[in-house]
């Protein structure tokens, strides 16, 4: 028998030993910021220790703890949009392929990470694999939808024509079929404006890295047949668009309830849908949307494409004849019922959206007609700006550098002026995040950037790093393309891990209707959270869950928080392309 006294000395003897050789594991602390999911081999690798006082750290294995890198802590000041100091462990040097935490001796460890070959391939994909989960108007089986498997909802084959969309022909009460599309967010209505960013997001990462998305599969019904999948999933919602074309070519702003639903599964959703008004804005955006569809389709299915060629062509020529019937949710209520008070997108200035649906056109059909409409000398003198679902003309851009080589001589000079647009725009962002933000992250260049959907800022400042990436060869725009992806993944103000299903401090409740109410614990996976946001414009419905203004961490991982924890399919379209275009650059297999 081994008396107490034997057990308490060789329990002692082994905590010596194992301090001895550094391989003990403290608490898991907040306090070290680190994306969550990983790094490749060979990039950048740094973590931030907010304790001030703190001077040196170590990588250690996950599964043995034991230390496989020692590094000395770099000072850079307090950040000053969370208000924590920012101590950098900076361990890119540590190359070897496994699972590994960050300690720092008195704060604690981290959560843990990887490095490996393919670190964003899977969260890549489950962020496209997201939209699966928002297609309207379909079963989603368990075979390719796992434990989050659902009857369908909103048919919508049979949704009116709102007084605000009545014409002659179509008179109010008129039913069309409008099924299919994304859900826009938490909520399942379907908006024109947001899909037009949306989608094209989606379409330009396929048209840049066509080679990685030939052989990427999904999860999906249409994985069988021969086209890509993400072009079988972004069909999903074309589809849907195609029918918000009213017969003169103007284009509905939106298809929605009269009011939001409650936190109700999709079948259990079955208030009356109305399509709304046209707008210049949403027939703009989806005539951009269609001439991107008609080049990326061209090769698969000729006949659609020139169906969407000629939708976009009719959307345009509508914009022409009505080029500012804005969306306004409270005037168009005075005057028409019943009263709609669902999401707006309203945006009052469309000529942003005009440039950049001329641009798609002129690319899709070489007449001069579109380049003289884009206007596009006037269009570089204006102040371009990253793009948002009001803000589009930057993503026109994005289409010239990417068909440059398909563009007549003539349009030679304006394609290097673009160039330059597209890099000055780059450069502003990675020299901020290299040499101002203590955080490393480009988030914080503009004041304004801490808002609703701020995540998606970070994602769009990551996708314009990209495109100077891929236009110019220069590391530095891919290293702040990643540094933006490490803080949407854990080194940020709250330490989460935005993605759900992503990471050890994960988004569970995330303020989307399926999750809410599919009795599942986990929220659907792939969805990054609209992140932090001051504005609170939620404080109202999640009394007291705030513990904070400051912008960075202004974020609670609530249902009620539609402000901060939405998810919605323009936050997540910028960080797939973040995700899978870094992928596809750095990823080997
Ligand atoms: O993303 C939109 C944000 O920019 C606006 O400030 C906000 C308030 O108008 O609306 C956001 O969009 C929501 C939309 O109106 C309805 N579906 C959910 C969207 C995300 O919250």
């Amino acid at each position: 028998m081994v008396s107490l006294s034997k057990i308490k000395s060789i329990g002692l003897l082994s905590i010596v030993f194992f301090c001895a050789n550094a391989v003990f594991a403290q608490k898991t602390t907040d306090k070290i910021r680190v994306n969550q999911v990983g790094f490749y081999p060979a990039s950048e690798k740094i973590a931030i220790v907010t304790d001030s006082t703190a001077k040196e750290f170590f990588v250690k294995n996950a599964q043995t703890n034991e230390t496989v890198f020692t590094g000395v802590l770099k000072p850079k000041g307090v950040w000053e949009y969370s208000e924590e100091f920012a101590n950098d462990a900076d361990f890119s040097k540590f190359t070897k392929v496994g699972k590994y935490y960050i300690s720092v001796p008195n704060v604690g460890d981290s959560y843990p990470f990887e490095i490996s070959n393919q670190i964003n391939l899977t969260i890549g994909k489950a962020s496209l694999g997201f939209l699966y989960y928002q297609r309207a108007s379909t079963d989603l089986p368990a075979q390719y939808a796992g434990k989050w498997a659902r009857p369908a909802g909103h048919p919508d084959n049979e949704v009116l024509v709102h007084a605000s969309a009545a014409t002659a022909t179509r008179p109010e009460g008129t039913k069309i079929n409008s099924s299919k599309g994304w859900y826009d967010a938490g909520d399942y209505n379907k908006y024109i404006v947001n899909s037009g960013i949306s989608t094209y997001t989606l379409m330009a990462l396929y048209e840049q890295y066509p080679k990685f998305f030939d052989t990427l599969k999904l999860n999906i019904p249409e994985n069988t047949n021969n086209i890509p999948d993400i072009l079988d999933e972004i069909r999903w919602n074309l589809d849907w668009m195609v029918t918000m074309q009213d017969q003169d070519g103007g284009v509905y702003h939106k298809l929605t309830n009269t009011n939001f639903d409650g936190s109700v599964m999709p079948a259990d959703a079955k208030n009356g849908r109305y399509v709304i008004m046209k707008t210049t804005a949403a027939s703009l955006d989806f005539a951009a949307v269609m001439a991107v569809a008609y080049r990326v389709y061209k090769k698969t299915d000729r006949a659609f494409a020139d169906k969407c060629l000629a939708a976009s062509i009719a959307a345009y020529d509508w914009s022409k004849k009505n080029k500012s019937v804005t969306y306004n949710q409270g005037v168009m209520n005075q005057k028409f019922n019943p009263d709609i008070n669902t999401g707006a997108y309203d945006d009052g200035n469309v000529s942003d959206e005009f440039q950049w649906a001329a641009i798609e056109l002129f690319i899709a059909t070489n007449q001069s007609k579109y380049s003289e409409q884009a206007n596009i000398e006037f269009t570089l003198r204006t102040e371009f700006e990253l793009p948002n679902w009001a803000k589009v003309n930057t993503l026109g851009l994005y289409s010239i550098i990417q068909n440059r080589d398909n563009l007549p001589e003539e349009f030679l000079p304006t394609v290097e002026l673009v160039k330059t647009k597209i890099i000055d725009l780059a450069n502003k962002l990675q020299k901020y995040q290299a040499n101002k933000s203590a955080f490393l992250v480009a988030m914080g260049l503009s004041n304004g950037n801490f808002n609703w959907g701020s995540n998606s800022t970070a994602a769009n400042q990551g996708m314009l790093l990209m495109n100077a990436y891929k236009l110019t060869n220069e590391g530095v725009f891919l290293t702040a393309a990643i540094s933006n992806l490490d803080y949407l993944l854990g080194r940020n103000g709250t330490g989460y891990c935005y993605v759900s299903g992503f990471g050890t401090k994960q988004v569970m409740n995330p303020h989307h209707r399926p999750s809410e109410a599919d009795g599942v614990v986990a929220p659907v996976p792939g969805m990054l959270a609209g992140g932090p946001n001051p504005g609170q414009e939620d404080a109202g419905t999640c009394t007291g869950k705030y513990t904070t203004k400051v912008p960075a961490k202004s974020y609670i991982d609530e249902q009620c928080s539609y402000a901060t924890n939405e998810v919605a399919i323009n936050w997540n379209s910028p960080f797939t392309f973040l995700a899978l275009s870094i992928e596809a650059t750095k990823g080997k297999k």
